[in-house]
C-alpha cells in the first residue's frame, strides 16, 4: 500500500507534467499560428501582385472612350469673318441645342459661334451617316475635307451625308455661327463610332 504522500507527489507530478506539456504544446501551436499568419499575409500580398499584373498586363485595356466635342467660341464680325475667341467648352457627341433668341454662349445672343473638333473611331470600314442642323450656318469636315456645307445665313436647316470611311480614328470639325434672331445647332451620327475601347 502506497503512502498517501507518495500518491500525492505522483499526482502533483502528473498534473504539473500535463500543465508543462500543455504549455509547451500551446507555445509550439501558437508559434505555428504566428508563422501561418505570416505565410497567409505573404501569400495574400503575392496573390494581389499576381492579380494586378494579370489585370494590367494580360487582360486587354478595358478603358472606354466616349467621343466629345471640344469647342472654341468666337465672335462673328459684321464683315462675316471670325473675331476674337471668347471661351471654350465641351459638349457630348450628339446634341440639339435650341437657344431661340436667348444667350448662346456667355451673354452673347447674336454674332457668335464656335469651331469644334471631335475624334471618332470607326470599328469597321464602310458607310457612316452624319446629320447637322443649324440656324444660322454650319459646316462639317471629316479629316479636313468638307462633307456637309450648311453655311450661310438662314433659318434652322438640317443636312445629311452618308459616305464610306476607313476603320480607325478620324477627326471631325464642326463650325457654327448665329447671325441674328433665333439660334439652334444640332449634330447626330451612327452611334457605334462614338464609343470604343482603345
Ligand atoms: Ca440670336
Ligand atoms: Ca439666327
Amino acid at each position: 500500500m502506497l503512502d498517501a504522500k507518495i500518491v500525492s507527489a505522483i499526482l502533483i507530478s502528473v498534473i504539473l507534467g500535463s500543465m508543462i506539456g500543455f504549455g509547451l504544446s500551446y507555445a509550439v501551436f501558437n508559434s505555428q499560428i504566428q508563422s501561418l499568419r505570416k505565410d497567409f499575409v505573404y501569400t495574400k500580398v503575392e496573390i494581389e501582385g499576381i492579380l494586378s499584373k494579370y489585370f494590367m498586363d494580360i487582360l486587354p485595356n478595358t478603358r472606354t472612350v466616349f467621343a466629345r466635342w471640344n469647342l472654341t467660341w468666337l465672335l462673328v464680325l459684321e464683315s462675316g469673318e471670325w473675331g476674337a475667341s471668347v471661351g471654350n467648352s465641351t459638349w457630348g457627341a450628339v446634341f440639339d441645342y435650341d437657344f431661340g433668341t436667348n444667350a448662346i454662349f456667355g451673354s452673347y445672343t447674336d454674332l457668335v459661334g464656335f469651331r469644334a473638333t471631335m475624334t471618332i473611331n470607326m470599328q469597321r470600314d464602310g458607310p457612316v451617316h452624319f446629320v447637322i442642323g443649324s440656324d444660322d450656318g454650319s459646316e462639317l469636315r471629316v479629316d479636313g475635307e468638307v462633307w456637309i456645307d450648311n453655311w450661310g445665313t438662314h433659318g434652322y436647316r438640317e443636312m445629311s451625308v452618308t459616305r464610306n470611311l476607313s476603320k480607325g480614328n478620324h477627326t471631325l470639325t464642326l463650325w457654327y455661327f448665329d447671325w441674328n434672331a433665333d439660334a439652334r445647332v444640332s449634330f447626330n451620327c451612327d452611334p457605334d463610332i462614338l464609343v470604343w475601347n482603345p
